[in-house]
């Protein structure tokens, strides 16, 4: 999927020439392996989609960037990637401009696409900035690298040199449906024993010394038991639960009553802002969200009504590294804590996070990261959990290198695919081992 240099410049974008000058845009879809991880819509596939982005400019200097991979975000990256060359890697600005430019405008695209999900309600917008963002992180990359600069220096520069990361729980298969995909040696977790077991490991091997539990898998009754078993566990830990909006309002309260005591915060316990704020009006404990409060357009609405006591920024949908530092004044500028949301990534996303999350002192919370979930990577060198922390990279960039061997091998497995993993589709995964398996109303329970 590489694009072809073009000398079409687009108004209000600067066409730069000189050093920093994009010369070549390179798009690699990829698959990615991922384990059979339960959530309250099915069960992650054996592989899921990523997109590499790689920007080179004029004198030879390689900016990587890394972004959702499924088909509707590929149709908007091929037009950014194909507009982009001769224009600088430090016109961050003239990036967005661009991007309305070559892939509609916002105020038109808006709400087009909204078939709700895991993240929140799906607007054309955000898909949008979901693009955009790994143009930003490549470009950023690519200035850094060219400049001898890290990341977090052309942020503003870092606050602290380590940012804290949660282990990221899940219910789980042992294998996944049908024996497809790659094999691990985790184990099932579906219980109470299990969710504890799994957290044993992550904080033996990794160090982290928070847990979030995926919930809204099993009733909610069972997950109250589990979250329970992870407090006798590791008396004093800060412990999340997240069905990712399957209880109603009064289930949402029953939960809230029962652990407490115990919750750091409890995330996306109902659907919408509207719901949220019923249960934020009857618990003292904070409510967070990856997806009521997921664009600009949401906030103030949340923020009014009091819906939400935490935002999980994500640099991928909010639209960047600079838009998630202007999420994060606009939490603390309402007194609203700042915690960061993961997805399944690779290194170079968890790169970007880590650079970001380093800039921002209002970031209270230990942040998500799928990552020690992915065995496979398109870096040279895998990052390493430290007391559950990364250290601050200070090399110039993102301080990764791209693997191109293990890229090749990754888009090899995307393009030899029929299609069916193109696309992620965690209720359709589930239909493998139930055929009537169908993505359930909200609220579940
Ligand atoms: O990977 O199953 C998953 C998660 O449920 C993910 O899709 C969510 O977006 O991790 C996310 C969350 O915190 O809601
Ligand atoms: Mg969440």
């Amino acid at each position: 999927m590489q694009t072809a240099p073009t000398d079409s410049a687009v108004p209000g974008t600067e066409a730069a020439a000189g050093p920093l000058a994009v010369a070549e845009v390179r798009l690699t879809p990829i698959l990615i392996a991922d384990p059979p991880l339960l959530n309250t819509q099915g069960v992650h596939q054996p592989y899921t989609p990523r997109l590499i982005i790689e920007v080179v400019t004029a004198d030879g200097t390689t900016g990587v960037g890394e972004t959702y991979g499924d088909t509707r975000y590929l149709d908007l990256a091929a037009p950014l990637a194909k507009a982009l060359p001769g224009h600088a890697v430090s016109d961050l600005n003239g990036l967005f401009t661009l991007a309305e430019q070559v892939c509609g405008d916002p105020a038109e695209v808006s709400d087009s696409v909204d078939v709700g999900g895991l993240r929140g309600v799906q607007t054309a917008d955000k898909l949008r900035l979901s693009v955009i963002s790994g143009f930003e992180v490549a470009c950023l990359d690519a200035l850094g690298k060219a400049t001898g600069l890290p990341v977090h220096a052309l942020l503003g520069g870092k606050v602290r040199d380590t940012v804290d990361y949660s282990a990221y729980l899940f219910y789980r298969y042992a294998e996944h449906p049908q024996g497809q995909g790659e094999a691990d040696d985790w184990g099932a977790a579906l219980d109470p024993a299990g969710v504890v077991a799994q957290a044993r490991r992550f904080a033996d091997q990794y160090g982290f010394g928070s847990f979030k539990l995926k919930g809204g898998v099993f009733p909610p009754e069972q997950e109250i038991e589990a979250i329970r078993a992870l407090a006798a566990a590791f008396p004093g830990r800060p412990l999340r639960l997240d069905p990712n909006g399957a209880w109603s309002v009064e289930t949402s309260l029953t939960v809230a009553r029962e652990l407490a005591d115990v919750l750091e915060y409890l995330e996306d316990p109902a659907s919408s802002t509207e719901r949220m704020a019923q249960v934020a009006a009857g618990t003292e404990v904070p409510l967070a969200t990856n997806m009521c409060v997921t664009t600009v357009r949401e906030i103030e609405e949340a923020f009014r009504r009091g819906a939400v006591q935490v935002v999980l920024s994500d640099h991928h949908y909010w639209g960047g590294l600079r838009r998630t530092q202007q999420l994060a004044a606009i939490c603390q500028a309402f007194g609203v804590g700042l915690s960061m949301h993961s997805n399944t990534h690779l290194g170079i996303s968890l790169a970007a996070m880590t650079h970001v999350a380093a800039t921002v002192p209002n970031l209270d919370y230990a942040c998500d990261s799928h990552y020690p979930w992915q065995t496979e990577d398109v870096i040279t060198e895998r990052h390493v959990f430290t007391g559950g922390a990364l250290t601050v990279s200070d090399r110039p960039g993102l301080g990764v290198e791209l693997d191109r061997a293990a890229l090749h091998t990754l888009h090899r497995r995307w393009l030899d695919d029929d299609g069916a993993m193109r696309d992620r589709d965690d209720a359709a995964a589930m239909r493998k081992a139930d055929p009537d398996w169908r993505t359930p109303a909200v609220p579940r329970w």
